[in-house]
């Protein structure tokens, strides 16, 4: 493996360049190399100023997260970072692409940054569950001010190069050559006093107003909650004006190792690695040829076919979307607008950028005008007859080579296809409610799917920022069908004495952003209802019987006042007392340790029979299903890194304790005392 790092004499400015694909991150040999360079510096005379930067793609996108639980191979970050800070001649960052983490962390040593106008910088430690441990806790208040510092530090989003001249990060952002400007800006500083971060204090704002800490953590509210980083890093800003800079060191390091030998960062490293994984294709190379994907025709106007258009509208790609009536087209289109709109008012998007997005919707009532699309996504009713019409008359009209797609959330893929005479270029894409937020994408893999099909699939979620997850054909692919076994224990809870708004607060105590009731509330209790009401066979239709369709009537299973806070209802719980006694289930009152077992294990237990069918190419992949499509908290890894976690002779004992299933395939993980997860 050639050395990473290199130096170059641009005259009197020696160039510190790291060529360590894919993103420059800042494993042990690029530190060596960097240590090394600013030695060369220190100790030749003829130098007197140094640039510090990268090939590729990008600046330092961070430390090698790969090397993380690994034993530490010196020069540490810290120390590398203080060695360029030491330097006796002026040291400048010459940032492209994405300087994050401990890339930041080296720019913030440097005693100058130069950036181009397209750099990014950002301290996203906290998405790993960790805050940044090269003293950049320290650095950045004393450089931007502790009350600039504090959203870089604790949501961990890179800002643009625009904004961090703005705060101060950046000295200057150039258009030309980043060499180039990199040596005469390092060149006019010569003979200059040299400003050292760690010696600046510019984060008096924080010593004058300690209240700015806590009014951030009241400002970020419910989206840190259950996440142990943020706070520590909100404390380790807070640190960098109380204490000296050595002894704020030394507090952001305590805080940093705590982090890293806890659960939560290596789930959330876990998870950074397993979305990546996820786009990977077992068995098919990265480079089989992809289908052009210009033109997408949606089939369905209703929620989910005006999401689905919205998201290649937005990537602009043009949508031809077809309805079999024109009120049914109008409201659709119409209801893209209106979420546009609502998106500008929200200064996320220019009214001009609306405009863009609808002036490449073409609404139709004709499959004629579906000719020339290159995919079609077939979102109607979900009822397999209506699917077999749409799809045979696509394959009548729509040209040679073209993807047919069907958004079901559940039906046979496969015989989907066999009602097509391109059964190769049928699959699925399964968008998760609203389509045009939710991030995953279950595609579907038929038994006669093309590779390439398959792979313009995965390729052409990414264009439009989603997260795919290859899936194989079966009763609800991968996040429903664990759903169920989930929904299964929740009713049977109800059954045996548990109250409705006890399994909720199970859930929502483990991190999830609602428990099963309140889904359903949300959801509408009425889905799949047969719409009799003097027909009362379960709970569900006793609550609709009684216009308790959920949060859009005002009550569900809860009680909805104005502001949509929920209330348990006497009502509802006379219903479920009656079904109780009704099916004579002993009543009893449940453990919360019970309710979270019961729903929870089953699901791990549902994965591992997933796993043994192929139907998920890796346990790695049901996590990314359940942290993007149902709210599974990041901060646990998802259900499989949970189960590991938790230890699956544990999760096998728990689901024997309480009489429910446990798959070969789980067991004999336990009893070899493997992991679901790598
Ligand atoms: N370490 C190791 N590998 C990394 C990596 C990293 N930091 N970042 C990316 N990769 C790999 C990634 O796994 C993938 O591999 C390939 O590079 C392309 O990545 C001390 C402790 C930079 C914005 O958190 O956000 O510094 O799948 O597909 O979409 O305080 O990668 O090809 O085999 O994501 O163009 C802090 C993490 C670390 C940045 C590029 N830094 N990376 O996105 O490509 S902790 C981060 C990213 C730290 C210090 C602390 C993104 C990217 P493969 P990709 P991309």
């Amino acid at each position: 493996m050639s050395d990473p790092i290199r130096t170059e004499r641009h005259g009197d400015v020696l160039h510190i360049v790291s060529d360590n694909p894919p993103v420059n991150a800042l494993g042990a040999s690029v530190r060596q190399g960097l240590e090394r360079g600013i030695r060369e510096a220190m100790g030749d005379d003829d130098v007197k100023a140094v640039v510090i930067r990268c090939d590729g793609r990008t600046f330092f996108a961070g430390a090698d997260i790969t090397e993380f639980g690994k034993p530490p191979v010196g020069p540490m970050l810290p120390d590398v970072c203080d060695l360029i800070e030491a330097c006796d001649k002026p040291v400048v960052a010459a940032i492209h692409g994405t300087a994050l983490g401990g890339g930041c962390e080296v720019a913030l040593a440097c005693h100058y940054r130069i950036a181009v106008p397209s750099a990014k910088l950002g301290l996203p430690e906290v998405k790993l569950g960790l805050i940044p441990g090269a003293a950049g806790t320290q650095r950045l208040p004393r450089l931007v001010g502790a009350q600039a510092a504090l959203p870089l530090v604790v949501t961990g989003d890179p800002i643009s190069a625009r904004k961090a001249q703005e705060i101060g990060l950046l000295d200057a952002v150039v258009e030309g050559d980043l060499a180039e400007e990199a040596t005469a800006f390092v060149r006019s500083k010569v003979g200059q006093p040299l400003p050292r971060t760690s010696q600046m204090n510019r984060n008096e704002d924080g010593v004058r107003n300690p209240a700015i800490f806590d009014d951030f953590r009241k400002q970020a509210g419910r989206k840190l909650h259950g996440f142990d980083a943020p706070n520590a890093a909100i404390e380790a800003v807070r640190a960098a004006g109380e204490l000296p800079y050595a002894k704020g060191v030394e507090r952001e390091r305590e805080l940093f190792m705590k982090l890293m030998m806890g659960t939560q960062s290596a789930a959330m490293r876990h998870y950074f690695f397993a979305e990546r994984a996820a786009a990977k294709i077992e068995g098919v190379s990265g480079d089989v040829p992809l289908i052009p994907v210009n033109k997408v025709g949606i089939i369905g106007a209703g929620t989910m076919g005006g999401g689905i258009a919205m998201n290649f509208l937005s990537a602009g790609i043009p949508v031809t979307i077809l309805e079999v009536e024109q009120a049914a087209l109008d409201r659709g289109t119409g209801v893209i607008r209106k979420n546009y709109e609502a998106t500008a008012r929200k200064g996320r998007m220019t009214a001009d950028q609306v405009e863009q997005a609808m002036g490449l919707l073409s609404p139709t009532l004709s499959y004629d005008d579906l000719a020339g699309c290159d995919l079609v996504i077939e979102a109607v009713f979900e009822d397999m007859a209506i699917k077999k019409e749409v799809f045979r008359r696509l394959d009548q009209v729509v040209k040679d080579g073209a993807i047919l797609a069907s958004n079901t959330s559940y039906l046979d893929i496969d015989e989907i296809a066999r009602s097509t005479a391109r059964p190769g270029y049928v699959l699925g894409l399964h968008f998760f409610s609203p389509a045009n937020v939710m991030r995953l994408l279950e595609v579907v893999r038929g038994a006669e799917t093309r590779d390439d099909v398959l792979a313009t699939a995965m390729a052409l979620a990414k264009t439009i920022g989603k997260v795919a997850v290859v899936s194989g054909v079966c009763d609800g692919f991968i996040g429903n069908r664990m759903l169920a076994k989930r929904q299964e224990q929740a009713n049977a809870l109800l059954m045996e004495g548990a109250k409705y708004w006890e399994v909720d607060e199970v859930m929502l105590d483990f991190g999830f952003p609602m428990g099963p009731f309140q889904m359903a509330d949300l959801a509408g209790t009425d889905i799949g209802w047969h719409r009799d009401p003097s027909r009362v066979e379960s709970v569900r239709d006793a609550l609709c019987a009684a216009g308790r369709f959920g949060q859009k009537a005002g009550k569900g299973f809860y009680d909805y006042d104005e502001t949509r806070q929920r209330k348990p209802s006497d009502e509802v719980e006379a219903i479920i007392a009656d079904f109780a006694a009704r099916e004579g289930r002993p009543q009893r009152s449940i453990t919360a340790d019970e309710i979270r077992e019961r729903l929870l294990y089953p699901m791990v237990n549902e994965g591992a029979l997933i796993l043994d069918e192929g139907m998920a190419q890796r346990a790695s992949d049901i996590d990314v299903v359940w942290i993007n499509g149902y709210g599974w908290p990041l901060y646990t890894g998802g259900p499989m890194f949970w189960a590991d976690t938790v230890g699956l002779t544990k999760v096998v004992e728990g689901l024997e304790r309480h009489g429910l299933p446990v798959s070969d395939y789980l067991r004999r993980k336990a009893e070899a005392g493997e992991r679901l997860t790598r």
